[in-house]
């Protein structure tokens, strides 16, 4: 029986359309994914659109229409942003269903029979745009003296009946947690700053609201609605059938890894195993924050006019370079700054002319000159030995480790070091020149290039999975031998039918301005 592998993103709001952090985060995931599928494990991939609150709500009013209507619109521009990015998701889901309601009343109700909720009154402050409630420490002061949250926005005083979820309780256990299990948040740093929030002290949880109806019914209470955080953390349950005793919950829960921003720490790594340790229920086995993305070094916003539609960046660059460029140009847990020319700029030194070039130069020059195909039967040298076993360890060994920590940028330059080494071979072996001289020998050094070229390709298709099948279809790669088992299934000794290949990766214009 494979393994399961159950990841998650963050659940996306769909009060606007989606940005590029959305497509970063679920393209990362997706890279996840396909890699675990690649490498035999059973997986389950869930991502979707967080739909009630005070912000949804808000902004249906002001555009005149119902929330609901304006989650309907939002959300197909998410899933079908998602479906252009071959994002391979076995679930999207949506807080609004049904099926999701129920979960979160769920539970609610198991909550409640800790004895971890009780009604009360809250006084304090809310920030509409974070969703989130914050102690008077925490405000910083704006421009004109007025208060802001640590994430920067408005906050408004809040009075108002409440249900309360009794945090202050899970102080002692959350530190618990973090000692026993350090993994549990990544990367470390913010595992040191969830831990000194809790350290800080914590103050029980205002869970639901009464000056609005956008959001799950508190059972027992139809006047309330929950905080919307309550019920957008237990979609990762919702889509395992919970509370039904399904077999995917049996197989994926615990999930393996959320995914997820360096904003929203708090909220998964304090709230929601709270909740989990009062419903009795088995934590996640780790909360992964990754970094931010920047436009040229600014935070995009309306009011800079510098929005970018990730759609447009796909269908303007190809969809494969933006996901290449966004694994490979940041540290995963980093904040970076991306621009038009450091995307072509990525794309043509990395993709056109080092992978796409390799592939195009050796398959061409198979399907060309030998009679589209190769039998290698001299003897490996040193030189072929030793490249095999650089593209070996990098393809077989190194991308995987760095992979399963979801160090994408170090993997994907094990791999780039790989690909540069097979150009550098192909210069010194010079197989047009052996043509002549020595077609044995020629044929051997092709045959360890079409080795390791497939081998490059495998590696790198959880990262650009539309061009890695094009080379692996030029090189006639049976379906069932494009996984991290086949790379070591050489072909070198056996004939190798390649088809005449079409370059993989065209070369972009550099924008106007040049490199930034
Ligand atoms: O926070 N760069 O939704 P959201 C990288 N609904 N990632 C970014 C980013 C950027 N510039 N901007 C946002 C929410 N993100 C909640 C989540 S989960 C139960 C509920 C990330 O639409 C952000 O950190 O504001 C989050 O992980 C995801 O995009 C969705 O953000």
């Amino acid at each position: 029986m494979p393994d399961p592998y159950y990841i998650t993103t963050a659940i996306h709001y769909p009060n606007g359309k989606p940005h590029i952090g959305h497509a970063y985060e679920t393209i990362a995931a997706d890279v996840m994914a396909r890699y675990k599928r690649l490498r035999g494990f059973d997986v389950r991939f869930q991502t979707g659109t967080d739909e009630h609150g005070l912000k949804m709500a808000q902004k249906a009013r002001e555009l005149d229409m119902t929330p609901a209507a304006l989650a309907d619109e939002m959300s197909s521009y998410f899933s079908g942003l998602f479906d252009k990015l071959h994002i391979t998701h076995d679930r999207f889901i949506r807080t609004s269903e049904e099926a999701h309601h129920a979960a979160s009343q769920e539970l609610w109700r198991r909550m409640e029979a800790s004895g971890d909720l009780y009604l009360d009154r809250y006084e304090g402050w809310y920030s509409i745009r974070d969703e989130a409630y914050y102690d008077e420490k925490e405000l910083t002061e704006g421009d004109g003296g007025e208060k802001l949250s640590p994430q920067g926005t408005p906050v408004e005083w809040t009075v108002e009946e409440s249900w309360f979820f009794r945090l202050s309780k899970y102080q002692q256990p959350l530190l618990d947690l973090f000692e026993a299990n350090p993994e549990f948040v990544r990367p470390a740093s913010r595992l040191n700053e969830v831990r000194s929030f809790v350290e800080g002290g914590l103050r029980d949880l205002s869970i639901s609201r009464t000056s609005f109806d956008w959001g799950v019914k508190v059972p027992g209470a139809e006047d309330h609605v929950m905080y919307v955080w309550v019920d957008a953390l237990t979609n990762y349950l919702t889509g395992l059938g919970f509370p039904g005793e399904t077999e995917d919950m049996a197989k994926f829960w615990p999930a393996d890894v959320h995914l997820i921003g360096k904003d929203i720490v708090r909220f998964h790594a304090v709230y929601w195993p709270a909740f989990l340790m009062s419903a009795g229920i088995t934590l996640p086995k780790q909360v992964y924050a990754h970094g931010f993305l920047l436009n040229r070094g600014q935070k995009e916003s309306k009011s800079l006019g510098n929005v970018t539609d990730p759609g447009e960046l796909a269908d303007k660059f190809g969809v494969d370079v933006l996901r290449y460029f966004l694994l490979r140009e940041f540290s995963f847990g980093q904040d970076g700054s991306y621009s038009d020319a450091a995307i072509v700029s990525r794309s043509n030194s990395e993709l056109a002319n080092s992978f796409g070039n390799l592939a195009q130069r050796v398959l061409g020059f198979v399907a060309k000159n030998c009679d589209g195909g190769l039998e290698a039967s001299a003897a490996a040298t040193d030189a072929d030995d030793a490249l095999w076993q650089q593209v070996r360890d990098a393809c077989a060994n190194d991308l995987p480790t760095a992979f399963d920590e979801l160090a994408f940028a170090a993997g994907l330059e094990a791999w780039m070091q790989a690909v540069y080494a097979c150009n550098q071979y192909v210069d010194e072996q010079a197989p047009w020149a052996l043509r002549k001289t020595d077609p044995e020998r020629m044929e051997r050094v092709l045959a360890t290039l079409c080795d390791c070229t497939r081998a490059l390709a495998i590696a790198v298709t959880p990262v650009i999975p539309s061009s890695s099948a094009k080379i692996l279809d030029t090189m006639n790669i049976a379906a069932d031998q494009r996984d991290f088992a086949a790379i070591d299934n050489r072909i070198a000794d056996g004939r190798l039918d390649v088809t005449k290949p079409s370059p993989v990766f065209p070369r972009l214009d550099m924008p106007e301005g040049g490199a930034a």
